[in-house]
């Protein structure tokens, strides 16, 4: 198939190809309802480019377009995107075609999930139920009217609920089309899922199990080999499952990609193509997508308990600044598109010099989505919004110590605001959640949160609140007893997706319940906490949350200006000392290290680290700072003339002043020019 390549320059990952093998059938890559219609899917985009360029047929079809055409791309989009995730609606509707009709089990399905876990409203159920006279024609229409070789091989990606929809079609292809080999791959498949799956579905002949760059490629070139050969090639495949003697084997996990500048620039022609064709597709923005690293350097490190991101390729590799600059330049030139987002875990530190700086230059129309780690320095926020990654979503997850040390986050509540704050000055948004029911949290974590929320009103508030998810090779699912979790067991909505005699349905589920040992229960204060914060959302979307301005005066002082809901005082008048101090705070520090800092920006002057911190604890008072008792933050926003003298402190710490001079003693009242709101 003609396809236009995007050479950055990419080099062919090592392959185990035989000069003599013949040469590969062709193969069509498949997007099934409820992939998203707004994005490419980055994984067979990736998988095409490089069949390709191995001069492999391949093309993608977005057959999830053709079903949103057919039932409304608003339709589409709310059982896509605005139910909840878990009530598994979008593939529970595509069961009948895969297994025959149940009413029974339908009504149950109906009762228990939507009506009694998500209460669902009747008219909102009737709409979802409504969509599924459509399945049947769309199927029949996918399987007639478009052409599928003879023989070949047909691949669906499945993540999120893609898996119903996409086995209902595979076992009519390959009731229509035997010779035609059905491989499957994507997050669904990873693992001991795919194994249990393969062997529940005996029309699907392969699966790619993880990053299969390399394990597709060759599973392409062994099928076109005789049986025999096959049989071996397959065997020497990491990565596969397969069947041997009509049973089903498999070559372990794949093998990560190591040097992912090896991996082609991913083909969205196909999508593009197919959005242009598309009333329903073309109804959404699309977002570019680009993939800059893989796995995660922090939780390669300290994998965060509740995550289950990174399947079984936690070790984090990233593409090298040039090649990633090169792609999204490429792409986004041949593919313009209002947003660009990156689906990496985390980016790497190192493109802050380098990859950064060249989307800077590039001036690219919108914004671009990026996730990072919660402990970044304000110079790296500046230099994330001259970028415009102006969405990050950093992992914040909770404003208390100790539930984010229960979770190994590796930050500190306090550094989760000064970066909510910094964002708030450079006009990034932050996508974040309050998680709670932690096992081993307790009243006082939800306590502190219940303090704290409303001193930063000013500053984004979490988009949702909700209990932590247990989630198939999360820490928690892999080692339950370690955290005092009991009884892991798959959602119950899953027996409703896979109503299979003898299937193990806790190896095909990603999703799981469990219990709580005793002394490691839920706190009931979490309930609180959701309660505080959503409040403050809601004021916050109303746009009557105010805020608390820092404004620099000709004197040298410094004011703070506070025009938060229930604020202490309307504004506070500081001497040049004081602004000194909070400067220092704008970033999480102790009274030492501010001591520190005034002596430096005072040589021959010493300051008493008692008189700083009872200054500190008087801001707290005003909430104007907040601590955790051994250190502090500010929570007023900095002007932007202030900004560059902040940045560069926080690039290179100013170091102690060892001199010993007069002492200055800081006035510690501080002058009230307004009196307290009521
Ligand atoms: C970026 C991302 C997003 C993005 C966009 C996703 C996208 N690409 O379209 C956004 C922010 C929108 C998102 C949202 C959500 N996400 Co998300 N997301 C990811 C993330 C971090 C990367 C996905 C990605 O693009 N990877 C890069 C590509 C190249 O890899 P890939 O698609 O897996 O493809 C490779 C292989 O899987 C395989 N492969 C894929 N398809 C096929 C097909 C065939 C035939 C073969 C042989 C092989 C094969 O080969 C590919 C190349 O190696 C993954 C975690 C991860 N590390 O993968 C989670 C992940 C996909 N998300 C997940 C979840 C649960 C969600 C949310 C529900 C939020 C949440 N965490 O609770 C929402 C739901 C969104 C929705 N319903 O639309 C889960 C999915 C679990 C599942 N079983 O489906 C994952 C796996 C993380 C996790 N464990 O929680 N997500
Ligand atoms: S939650 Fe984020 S930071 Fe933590 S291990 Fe997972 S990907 Fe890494």
């Amino acid at each position: 198939m003609a396809a236009k390549q995007l050479h950055v320059g990419a080099r062919r990952p090592r392959d185990s190809r035989s000069p003599r093998a013949p040469r590969a059938l062709p193969v069509i890559l498949v997007q099934m309802p409820w992939g998203a219609l707004e994005r490419p899917a980055l994984g067979i985009s990736l998988l095409a480019a490089e069949l390709r360029r191995r001069g492999i047929d391949c093309e993608v079809r977005y057959l999830n377009m053709h079903f949103a055409d057919r039932i409304g791309g608003d339709r589409y989009q709310q059982i896509a995107h605005e139910l909840p995730h878990v009530a598994f609606a979008g593939d529970w509707l595509f069961t009948a075609a895969l297994y025959g009709s149940d009413p029974r089990r339908d009504a149950l399905y109906l009762d228990e999930v939507l009506r009694g876990q998500w209460q669902l409203q009747r008219s909102a159920i009737d709409r979802i139920v409504g969509v599924r006279e459509t399945i049947e024609p769309f199927l029949a229409e996918v399987l007639t009217g478009l052409s599928w070789p003879e023989n070949g091989l047909v691949g669906f990606t499945s993540t999120f609920e893609q898996n119903i929809a996409s086995l209902a079609l595979a076992r009519r292809l390959k009731r229509r089309h035997p010779d035609l080999a059905i491989a499957f791959g994507g997050a669904n498949w990873e693992a001991v899922m795919g194994r249990e799956l393969h062997r529940a579905f005996p029309f699907v002949d392969y699966v790619c199990s993880g990053e299969a760059d390399l394990t597709l490629p060759a599973l392409v070139e062994a099928h076109a080999l005789p049986l025999q050969s096959r049989q071996r090639q397959l065997q020497r495949t990491p990565g596969l499952v397969f069947r041997v003697n009509g049973a089903t084997a498999d070559t372990g996990p794949a093998t990560p990609i190591e040097d992912l500048d090896a991996l082609p620039v991913p083909v969205f022609d196909d999508y593009f193509n197919a959005r242009d064709a598309s009333t329903a597709a073309r109804q959404v923005p699309a977002t570019l997508l680009f993939e800059g690293s893989r796995g995660c350097w922090w939780g390669a490190k300290s994998h965060c308990t509740f995550c289950g991101l990174n399947g079984h390729s936690m070790g984090y590799r990233s593409k090298s600044p040039a090649r990633l600059l090169g792609e999204i330049t490429s792409q986004i030139r041949r593919w313009p598109c209002p947003t660009l987002e990156a689906v990496d875990n985390i980016l790497d530190m190192r493109y802050f010099d380098s990859v950064l700086p060249g989307l800077e230059q590039l001036d690219l129309p919108g914004p671009i989505f990026f996730e990072v780690k919660a402990n970044l320095k304000r110079h790296h926020v500046a230099s994330l919004a001259r970028a415009r990654i102006l969405r990050i979503q950093p992992g914040i997850e909770s404003l208390s110590d100790h539930v984010l040390q229960l979770m190994r986050k590796g930050t500190t509540a306090l550094r989760n605001v000064q970066l909510l704050k910094w964002c708030r000055e450079y006009g990034i948004s932050v996508d974040w959640n309050l998680l709670y029911a932690f096992p081993g949290e307790t009243d006082a974590d939800y306590e502190q949160i219940v303090t704290l929320l409303p001193k930063v009103r000013h500053l984004q508030m979490p988009g949702s609140c909700g209990p932590i998810r247990l989630d198939r090779f999360s820490p928690y699912f892999e080692h339950p007893e370690t955290f005092g979790l009991e009884h892991v067991r798959p959602m119950p909505v899953y027996r409703f997706l896979y109503p299979i005699e003898g299937l193990r349905l806790h190896d095909v589920a990603y999703y799981f319940e469990c219990s709580y040992a005793r002394g490691r229960e839920p706190s009931p204060a979490a309930r609180n906490a959701v309660a505080v914060a959503e409040a403050l959302r809601r004021e916050s979307d109303s746009g009557t949350a105010g805020s608390l301005q820092a404004i620099p005066r000709r004197d040298g002082g410094l004011s703070l200006a506070d025009t938060r809901r229930g604020a202490r005082v309307a504004a506070l008048r500081l001497s040049r000392y004081e602004r000194l101090i909070v400067e220092r705070i704008d970033e999480v520090s102790s009274p030492a290290q501010v001591v520190e800092y005034l002596q430096a920006a005072n040589p021959g002057a010493t300051f008493d680290e008692a008189d700083v911190r009872a200054f500190l604890d008087e801001l707290v008072g005003y909430e104007m700072a907040a601590t955790d008792g051994l250190h502090y933050v500010g929570l007023a926003l900095m002007p932007g003339a202030l900004r560059p003298t902040l940045e560069t402190f926080s690039r290179r710490r100013q170091g102690s002043s060892s001199r010993v001079g007069r002492t200055i003693p800081i006035a510690v009242r501080a002058v009230f020019e307004d009196t307290a709101h009521a």
